[in-house]
């Protein structure tokens, strides 16, 4: 098939998820063509099967804001009729829906049907896409998608919820791929964040409100004392600078590392013992994924579709949003407590394995052929 993905190209979930996808419909002999305002952070491979259209949108002086869904329409249009695109595969509601929804219009009206699927991922519904300023759009973009998907059950829920949504919503999750995950700890590298064997806590995010980061540094600040321990944070985003300053209140800056956005986040989660996640909201968590699938436990708030991904009393703990004192009590039990804690991470490691890319793959092959062109 000749399939056009749409996404954000940066670190993400939504566009994690899709360049990965992207990547392996294109090691299944597919071609694929990603459709981004620039390069996506995942696409680091040369592969025959792959094309990059970068949508650029001009300047004018008269524009206080560049018309970028129009300029990503237009690229779609190209893209469909130039490469003969068999569907096109939109991730995050907005705007790509609905450029998607305007592509498709006008490729009919040049004599060619596209079929559009839907990803939802999470913000685009629960956060973003209910903003009155977006819903009719939103609404309207998704019920005129060919299919839609949504990442966990609790997303198509509450997309139900929050939108008249006259169609049905599938439910594809999402995947990691396990072999990426599967390394070797660094001993070098796990010397010098934790030379005197400290246990070695993680959290990474976008560093947006939804994450409530600052939960995270309130839990390392009530384990550090109990469990010799460090904290890496891993990302960047709004809150990073008020979080750096709050490390440095509570001095806790010894222990306690801003790594930023890293690309070889496996290298980091190898030689991790614990991943922290206390957001308001995840819609699925593929970061908390990622960890299990190298091994390390979570602990999470149960917030939307958490619960689906990590097992309460098993391959880690969920616990209340904002509830840091039981996040401190579960991280501490576990840390302490060797045997548990191997015993953890081995059942993290196959709770992810069943989000393996292989299952998930060819799911989404199977949607796409059922709704690939006729014409
Ligand atoms: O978490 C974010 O703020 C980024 C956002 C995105 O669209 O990139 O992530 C959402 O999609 C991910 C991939 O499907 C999910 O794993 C995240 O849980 C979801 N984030 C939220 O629902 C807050």
């Amino acid at each position: 098939m000749r399939i056009g993905i749409v996404c954000y190209p940066t670190f993400g979930g939504s566009g994690v998820l899709a360049t990965e996808l992207g990547k392996a419909l294109a090691d299944k002999g597919h071609s694929v063509h990603f459709i981004t305002y620039q390069q996506p952070v995942r696409l680091n491979v040369f592969s025959a099967n792959i094309y990059y259209h970068e949508v650029r949108v001009p300047a004018y002086p008269l524009f206080d804001y560049s018309p970028y869904e129009v300029a990503l329409a237009s690229t779609m249009v190209d893209v469909i009729l130039n490469h003969d695109l068999d569907l096109l595969h939109v991730h995050y509601a907005i705007p790509h829906a609905s450029a998607a929804y305007m592509a498709k219009q006008i490729a009919q009206k040049r004599g060619r049907n596209i079929p559009v699927i839907t990803t939802l991922h999470g913000t685009d519904i629960t956060l973003v896409g209910r903003n009155k300023m977006y819903e009719p759009v939103v609404t309207f973009s998704i019920n005129e998608s060919d299919a839609i998907t949504a990442v966990s059950e609790n997303l198509r829920e509450e997309t139900f919820k929050w939108f008249k949504i006259t169609k049905e919503i599938e439910v594809i999750y999402n995947f990691v791929d396990m072999s990426r995950f599967d390394k070797k700890p660094i001993d070098a590298f796990r010397k010098v964040i934790a030379p005197n064997g400290e246990k070695i806590i993680i959290h990474a995010s976008n560093f947006r409100s939804v994450k409530r980061v600052e939960d995270v540094i309130t839990t390392f600040a009530g384990i550090h004392p109990k469990v010799p321990s460090k904290l890496l944070m891993v990302g960047d985003g709004p809150e990073r600078s008020a979080m750096e300053t709050m490390v440095k209140d509570l001095n806790l800056h010894d222990d306690v590392r801003f790594l930023g956005k890293q690309e070889q986040i496996e290298e980091i989660y190898a030689i991790a013992d614990l991943f922290l996640l206390p957001s308001n909201y995840e819609s699925f968590g593929l970061a908390a994924l990622e960890a299990m699938a190298a091994k390390v436990p979570v602990i999470s708030t149960n917030a939307g579709g958490l619960p689906e991904v990590n097992i309460e009393g098993k391959t880690g703990y969920l616990t209340n949003v904002g509830d840091t004192n039981a996040m401190t009590q579960k991280a501490i039990e576990l840390l302490s407590n060797e045997a548990l804690l191997q015993e953890f991470k081995q059942h993290a490691f196959e709770q992810a394995s069943h989000f393996d890319i292989h299952n998930i793959v060819p799911v989404y092959e199977k949607l796409y052929a059922r709704f690939c062109r006729m014409d």
